[in-house]
């Protein structure tokens, strides 16, 4: 009965709050996919940070401060939004340690030249944007509605990495080559942020059916590329797939084949970075143990004194 009445709730396009009856299976997929999006937040700031320090101008550095705030901010909006199902902060970050959780394959892969924070901007939060457009309309409240402000920011984060493509693509020709050669790193495990085809996403069914998920990851991946190819060609930039090609049939572009076995070794904890990536934050969550002790002890003190 309880489930009838949720299923009916999704299929009328009801949002579902924290304090409703659901399946124990929604709660959990919902866990699994929002605290992955918020690591995957997190651990994004790391190949980006890395250039801080290097950036080519005082205003070209505050923006990319800017982003990464951001992005930490990202990761605390889907964390909090995640305990409304019952989980703790702890245990989330315990599973990223334990690497029972993911994150993004992405970010798994390094950043060896300013031009890569152009990439990263174009096309990483590019298809952050087009996947996190779709999950506006989830059907978990405190999820559907983070997705919201994330948008806005992702939507300016995807113009600061345009805008240095286009300036890099229109500069001298060694500026030239280093956007040419991070569109060629980044276009493919980009395109792979969408995960397995379809045939091969064991997640999609269930996600579908109770509206976590509007579109499934071959929608969205065709969705962006149709996007994105045509950014490409107004800085002048050859997007690196000679398979790539319209198709007016479909009315879509029709693309090359994606590196599966990449792919999944990426996901499976063996790709270029992955070690360094949970390392780094393994020391920093290490290092901020005492910050976070302050902060318990501090609200236990107001606690008694209200
Ligand atoms: N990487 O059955 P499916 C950002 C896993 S945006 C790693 O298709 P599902 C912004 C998947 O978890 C990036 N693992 O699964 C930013 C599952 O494993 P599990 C984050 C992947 O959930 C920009 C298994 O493969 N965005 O951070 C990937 O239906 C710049 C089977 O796959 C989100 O997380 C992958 N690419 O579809 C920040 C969006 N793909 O859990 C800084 C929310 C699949 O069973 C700088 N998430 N897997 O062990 C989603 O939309 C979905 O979870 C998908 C995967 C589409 C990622």
């Amino acid at each position: 009965m309880n489930e009838e009445y949720f299923q009916e709730k999704i299929d009328n396009e009801k949002k579902i709050e924290p304090k409703d009856w659901m399946p124990d299976d929604y709660r959990k997929h919902l866990i699994r996919q929002m605290s992955q999006h918020a690591h995957s937040e997190v651990i994004g700031m790391q190949p980006e940070g890395n250039w801080i320090t290097r950036a080519p101008s005082l205003r070209a550095k505050m923006i990319l401060l800017a982003k990464v705030q951001d992005e930490a901010g990202h990761g605390l909006y889907l964390y909090s939004a995640t305990e409304t199902l019952g989980i703790s902060r702890e245990e989330l970050v315990q599973q990223l340690h334990s690497e029972k959780a993911k994150y993004s394959s992405i970010f798994n892969y390094p950043t060896l030249s300013w031009a890569d924070m152009g990439a990263i901007g174009w096309l990483v939060d590019g298809a952050a944007i087009v996947n996190q457009v779709s999950l506006q309309r989830t059907s978990y409240g405190p999820y559907a509605r983070a997705m919201i402000k994330i948008c806005k920011e992702e939507s300016f984060h995807q113009r600061q990495g345009y805008e240095i493509m286009a300036e890099m693509a229109k500069g001298t020709k060694e500026q030239k080559e280093m956007a040419q050669d991070a569109l060629n790193r980044f276009w493919w495990p980009s395109i792979m942020m969408f995960g397995p085809q379809d045939s091969d996403s064991p997640r999609s069914g269930n996600a579908m059916k109770w509206k976590i998920k509007r579109q499934t990851n071959d929608e969205l991946r065709q969705n962006f590329i149709d996007k994105t190819v045509a950014q490409a060609e107004v800085i002048g930039l050859t997007i690196p797939d000679p398979d790539l090609k319209w198709n007016e049939e479909r009315g879509h572009y029709d693309f090359g084949e994606m590196d599966w076995d990449e792919f999944w070794n990426v996901v499976n904890g063996n790709g270029p970075c992955n070690k360094q990536r949970l390392a780094h934050h393994k020391k920093a969550h290490d290092e901020g143990e005492w910050v976070r002790k302050a902060a318990k002890e501090y609200a236990k003190k107001q606690e008694l004194v209200n």
